[in-house]
């Protein structure tokens, strides 16, 4: 029996399928990754580690929205692949089976959404959402550009919007400004979404790492949690990554091809 069949053979067995995403899973739907090949890690200059941070918003909010209304504007006409899609039938096709799915996720682009997966949790948050810094007041919005002032070009130039160019806050007598509601490096994830995570990790039979190179913490640690609590493991990704020699089953390859290929 070759890898694919003893995969299949054992996704048949399983009763709950853990899933955990990172960017390649949007990479087929023109959404660059940060690491691997034909990526950047880079934004004008800048590390996407130090502009995606606190630190950076409490020196100059006004860039930290740049980048972000810079990749709203990149994302906002971007579709689901075949990735998706494959993952949000997977669950379809186990809960008509009465077993457990459940998708933990890195990316910030809704994708899994728009493909039509249901028990998702956002990791790091979602680019479509903003909330209030000061009274966390949160809500949907897909407004490009995010205010009239970041309608121009971007060049990632230090200080260059007023506090005035930010979305504020519409709530009753705040007067806070409105961030992205993504985890930032060095900021703390949801409890709520932490706790998720750590439970479909512990309950699978089945963890299955998509597109991502497990370098970002907390979320590379999902997979060995799943492992020492008896799970099978694969990865699926286009290059080698780090938690190969852990996993039970490895596949090279695009995530839109190969993932319908093992779920048949
Ligand atoms: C925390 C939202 C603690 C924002 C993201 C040193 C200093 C400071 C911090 C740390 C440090 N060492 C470790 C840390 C912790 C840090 C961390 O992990 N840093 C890394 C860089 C080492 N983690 C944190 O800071 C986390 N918070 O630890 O808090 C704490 C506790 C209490 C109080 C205060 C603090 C928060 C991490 C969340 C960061 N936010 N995103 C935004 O996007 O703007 S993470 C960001 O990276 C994206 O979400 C992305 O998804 C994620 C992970 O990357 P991947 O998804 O893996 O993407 P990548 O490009 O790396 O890989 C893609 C893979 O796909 C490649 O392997 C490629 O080969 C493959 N591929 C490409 N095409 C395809 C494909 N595969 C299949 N098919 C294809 N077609
Ligand atoms: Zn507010």
């Amino acid at each position: 029996m070759d890898n694919v069949q003893r995969f299949r053979e054992q996704l048949r067995k399983s009763r709950y399928v853990t899933v955990l995403t990172g960017a390649g899973v949007s990479a087929e739907s023109n959404i660059p990754t940060f690491r691997g090949s034909g990526s950047s890690s880079l934004w004008k200059n800048h590390e996407v580690t130090q502009v995606a941070s606190p630190n950076a918003w409490n020196c100059d909010p006004g860039l930290v929205w740049e980048f972000y209304n810079y990749r709203r504007q990149m994302m906002q006409d971007k579709k689901f692949n075949m990735a998706h899609k494959a993952l949000a039938d997977l669950e379809k096709k186990l809960k008509e089976q009465q077993k457990t799915f459940s998708l933990i996720t890195q990316n910030i682009d809704d994708l899994h959404f728009d493909a039509g997966s249901k028990n998702v949790t956002r990791l790091h948050g979602s680019i479509w959402m903003i909330r209030c810094a000061k009274c966390g007041h949160l809500q949907k919005n897909r407004d490009v550009p995010i205010t009239p002032a970041f309608d121009q070009e971007c060049t990632g130039e230090a200080n260059r919007y007023t506090v005035d160019d930010l979305p504020q806050c519409q709530q009753q007598n705040c007067t806070g400004i409105l961030r992205p509601h993504v985890v930032w490096f060095g900021e703390a994830l949801r409890k709520q979404d932490i706790n998720q995570a750590v439970l479909s990790s512990q309950n699978c039979d089945l963890f299955l790492v998509i597109g991502t190179s497990c370098l970002v913490q907390p979320a590379a640690s999902f997979m060995q949690l799943a492992k020492s609590e008896g799970a099978k493991t694969a990865v699926i990704n286009l290059e080698e990554t780090v938690a190969d020699h852990h996993a039970d089953f490895v596949f090279h390859g695009k995530a839109g091809e190969v993932l319908p290929e093992l779920f048949q």
